[in-house]
């Protein structure tokens, strides 16, 4: 039976069973061993999700935001220079890693108040004779958000310093002589403030996949990328629609980055704000409450600058200092909006947090992900144990295991879980020729908004199973005569066949 999302039976398993017989053939060799062992143990952990993107651009605060902690370093020290970890663990501890695979245990230093650990980087004590230099850190935390999903902070792809931007690029598409080892995320964040050349240079490098070595070149780098435009209060000049104007920018960005297919989705997303209405405390709600009290003119003359919100001789009904702290974890944007909506009615810091949350975009972002990521983790973790797994194949040949890489170029290329993916992200480049209506029927059918099955044929949740059905032998006959089409293209044709191949999927699922 094919699964909701529209994969091959039991992916996961398809690729242990080949990584499996690979290790066995290659059983003599220590470092495709090692690799292929890595590839499998991938296949049940978590799904790992880098945040990429230039520094500064706003990633360690979503990780904060998205986590709900106050955990990843902020602003650009010395420690926010390496590619961090952050994944699931029952007692925090946080540990450096070198490349050899020498590992020491890091001291952590809790910061000011809001910018998250401190790693003390400079007296590791590695379990190995001589010292090391630090490839990547691993932080283990209690969070829930984490069960399911690692998360790697990565500092920055077009950082001032091309050794630290080059950290992120291994990551996330191997190349030249670590070609061959196994890609170290499963899909990416891409946070933009604006659409510049490194960032789509960057972009086309993880979409167009690496060369490596011969025979496999052009494999693709990790299938899901979504981007964020980040810092999104600020894009407004911090007007009280901030947020509004920031999604006209953002739509225009999408629609810049959705013609390089590059992106699968594109959204406005203010971390800062979103952590903090998280984390609102009682405090800073009766601070806005004051704040709502005083004389919109003479407010909005304080709220000029940060510095002038916090001078002692601005007088407002709120001590300098908690003003300071407003405006550091709010940003000004924030405080306007968070005291227009109290005086719009708002009479909780419950609702207002819940308000604050929903205005900066987080919730978007975070049902963005689950729908192109979570609901599809094993088809993306697959993807990257099976393209790992061609590497190796492809490195060391010569042994039984070579009769593996046809079907493992044949699943790369096959498995229609991996065609719905590649699509969504090329849907709205101007190479499809449908019209608007037939556009989002297609977007919706591969999954683009859930890989329910009454999300794909756009029925209410409780459609009856005769209505889908009928809904989904429609959608088969209608999608399978597109793709036949004589004047479609031959792109055109191919998507209207993945959309019809989705709709026979979501029909074996249905009862009767
Ligand atoms: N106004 C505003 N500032 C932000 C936002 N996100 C991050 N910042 C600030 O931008 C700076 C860089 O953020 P950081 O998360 O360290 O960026 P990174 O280098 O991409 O990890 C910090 O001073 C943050 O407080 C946001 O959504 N709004
Ligand atoms: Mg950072």
């Amino acid at each position: 039976m094919r699964r909701a999302g529209g994969a091959a039976p039991g992916i996961v398993a398809e690729a242990h069973r080949l990584i499996g017989a690979a290790r066995a053939a290659l059983a003599t060799e220590p470092r495709p061993r090692a690799m292929l062992a890595e590839c499998a143990g991938r296949l049940d952990q978590p799904l790992r999700v880098a945040l990429a993107g230039s520094l500064k651009a706003g990633k360690s605060t979503l990780l904060n935001s998205l986590v709900g902690q106050d955990i990843a370093p902020t602003d650009a020290t010395e420690c926010t220079r390496v590619v961090t970890w952050y994944r699931y663990g029952s007692t925090p501890s946080v540990t450096a890693h070198a490349g050899d695979g020498a590992r020491a245990n890091v001291v952590v230093r809790r910061g000011g108040g809001t910018h998250g650990l401190t790693f003390d980087l400079d007296r590791l004590t590695w379990n190995a004779p001589a010292p090391r230099e630090v490839d990547h850190l691993e932080v283990e935390w209690p969070a829930a958000a984490l069960a399911d999903t690692t998360i790697i902070d990565t500092p920055g792809t077009s950082s001032l310093s091309r050794e630290v931007s080059q950290r992120t690029a291994r990551l996330l598409t191997p190349e030249g002589k670590q070609s061959i080892a196994v890609p170290g995320a499963d899909a990416v964040v891409y946070l933009l403030r604006r659409l510049d050349a490194a960032d789509v240079r960057f972009l086309e490098r993880v979409g167009a996949g690496t060369t490596a070595g011969p025979g496999v070149s052009g494999l693709p780098g990790p299938l899901g990328v979504v981007g964020v435009v980040s810092r999104a209060d600020e894009i407004g000049a911090g007007r009280i629609d901030a947020l509004h104007s920031a999604r006209d920018v953002a739509t225009r960005f999408a629609g810049e980055l959705e013609r390089t297919g590059l992106c699968q989705a594109v959204i406005p997303v203010a971390g800062l704000l979103a952590f903090a209405a998280a984390t609102l405390r009682q405090q800073e709600y009766a601070a806005f409450e004051a704040l709502a009290g005083v004389p919109v003119d003479e407010l909005s003359a304080a709220l000029l600058s940060a510095d002038r919100f916090a001078r002692p001789d601005v007088v407002l009904p709120v001590a300098p200092e908690l003003r300071a702290q407003l405006a550091e974890r709010f940003g000004l944007f924030g405080i306007r909006m968070a005291v227009t909506l109290i005086r719009l009615g708002v009479r909780d810091s419950a609702t207002l947090a819940a308000e604050l949350t929903t205005r900066s975009g987080v919730d978007e972002l975070r049902s963005v992900l689950d729908v192109q990521f979570g609901q599809r983790a094993d088809q993306l973790k697959a993807h990257s144990a099976l393209t790992a797994l061609a590497r190796v194949l492809t490195a060391y040949p010569g042994s039984a295991a070579d009769t593996l890489l046809p079907r493992v170029r044949t699943l790369l290329a096959d498995v229609h879980g991996f065609a719905e993916l590649r699509l969504l992200g090329r849907l709205r480049t101007d190479e499809l020729t449908l019209p608007p209506a037939d556009l989002a029927e297609l977007h919706r059918l591969i999954g683009g908004s859930g890989i329910a099955p009454h999300l794909r044929l756009g029925l209410p949740v409780d459609a009856a199973p005769s209505v889908q059905r009928d809904q989904a032998v429609a959608a088969v006959r209608k999608w399978r005569a597109r793709a036949r089409h004589p004047l479609a293209d031959q792109f055109t044709s191919t998507a209207c066949l993945t959309a019809a191949r989705s709709a026979e999927g979501t029909l074996s699922l249905l009862p009767g």
